[in-house]
């Protein structure tokens, strides 16, 4: 049963007040809210057991450890991992794909081979790769977004050459919600012995995902998204590539032996975790995850959707609002992610008069500036939902549109 009287009850903030009216927060899609559960999960550790992890021979830091690893074993559960040693701490998706990029970039890449991106990605898996294309001669390839905002399958099918050597591609789009087909990529690029690293800054929060039965081969996201802690993502890896590649980073943790001629490294996953790990957001990110999973993910997405599809129908109700991606058909798309525009106004207008009205979503180019240059636009109003929502709380965000659209058309 999905209470959500009570689920709310659990997220502090959520009781605030913005320019005295009750915050009504649409911009989960930048970042998620806080349960108490993970507030206390950290204050607890702080309180009861900090100590630097992997080092200390005393208590507390082998309680501490414990806490960091045991974090580890959860991750690798809530993604359906084969092992902890596949599963890699890092501060965030942006982190995740730069390790991939330099990582499996100095491990594999050369001078004139290739790597698929696609036109909707965030430029966290668009710059890495300009980087590495910057630093080693490697080409770009990108998959073109239909005007349904769905990607081209039949484009990325002929994007594939004897130089392709990876495909990194978003399973949710940030700014259109759109779910990319991500188990048709694998299988075409795995057909082609082409790897597969998934962008799932946004389908973790609303997708369950088996990464063993997706048959990924890199899979990125993190934690402030899914209810934890800012500073803590997640990078799964098979251990197949992770053994081949080098680190990217060196420091305390990650090696085996040092000397001043030769340093070997420490195995897996520490050889891609130099330094200190922020075992403190770690252990509730922990939290978070069992959270969500006490929650269902299934429940939270139908959840979700169902807030989307409710904005979709009273966004297409309300004269001079331009939808984009799948909510612009008929039909409904199966994200939590709503993006439109006001006709001849600026999204930030837009976003000002519902921010004065409680109501806060974001507005711009979202970090998907290609995707703005093919939809023709500079930016959209984007309304996320996640699954503390209500649906009275779509009511108001439509209210307090149909407000704003009133005082600038008139
Ligand atoms: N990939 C996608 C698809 C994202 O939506 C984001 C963040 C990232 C990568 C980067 O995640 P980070 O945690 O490393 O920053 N997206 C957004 C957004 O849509 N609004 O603010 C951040």
């Amino acid at each position: 049963m999905y209470d959500l009287e009570d689920i709310r009850s659990q997220f502090p903030i959520l009781t605030r007040q913005v320019y005295g009216r009750p915050l009504v927060y649409l911009d989960n899609a930048a970042t998620t809210q806080k349960p108490r559960c993970v507030i206390d999960a950290i204050s607890d550790a702080y309180c009861t057991v900090n100590a630097n992890v992997h080092r200390g021979v005393h208590r507390l830091s082998q309680e501490a450890t414990a806490l960091h690893e045991g974090a580890r074993e959860t991750v690798r559960r809530f993604l359906g991992a084969a092992s902890t040693s596949e599963i890699l701490f890092t501060r965030g998706t942006t982190e995740s794909i730069n390790l991939v990029a330099c990582s499996y970039g100095e491990a594999f890449l050369h001078e004139g081979d290739e790597v698929i991106i696609s036109e909707v990605e965030h430029h966290s898996n668009i710059v890495p790769w300009q980087l590495l294309r910057d630093r080693k001669g490697i080409v770009l390839r990108v998959i073109p977004v239909t005007d349904a905002g769905t990607l081209d399958m039949d484009a990325f099918r002929g994007l594939f050459n004897e130089h392709t050597r990876l495909v990194s591609v978003a399973h949710v789009s940030n700014v259109l919600g759109t779910v990319n087909p991500v188990e048709e990529i694998i299988r075409e690029a795995h057909a082609h012995d082409v790897p597969v690293c998934i962008d799932g800054a946004q389908s973790a929060p609303h997708i369950p995902v088996d990464v063993q039965a997706l048959d990924c081969d890199f899979y990125a996201f993190s934690a402030h998204k899914v209810y934890g802690p800012t500073g803590v993502g997640v990078l799964y890896g098979k251990e197949h590539w992770l053994e081949q590649m080098t680190p990217w980073q060196g420091g305390g943790e990650m090696i085996a032996k040092v000397t001043f001629p030769h340093t070997t490294y420490n195995e897996l996953p520490y050889k891609f975790e130099a330094g200190t790990p922020d075992y403190i957001g770690t252990a509730a990110t922990a939290v978070a995850l069992d959270y969500v999973a006490s929650l269902g993910l299934e429940q939270i997405a139908a959840h979700e959707t169902s807030l989307a599809a409710r904005a979709v129908e009273g966004l297409r109700a309300l004269p001079h609002v331009i939808l984009y991606g799948p909510a612009a058909l008929p039909g409904m798309h199966d994200g939590a992610v709503v993006s439109f525009n006001v006709e001849g106004i600026h999204s930030s207008d837009i976003g000002t008069l519902l921010d004065h009205q409680g109501v806060a979503v974001r507005t711009g180019h979202h970090c998907a500036q290609p995707l703005m240059d093919r939809l023709g636009i500079t930016g959209t109003v984007r309304a996320s939902f996640a699954l503390y929502n209500t649906p009275s709380e779509v009511d108001t965000f439509l209210q307090a549109l149909t407000r704003a659209i009133h005082m600038l058309k008139g």
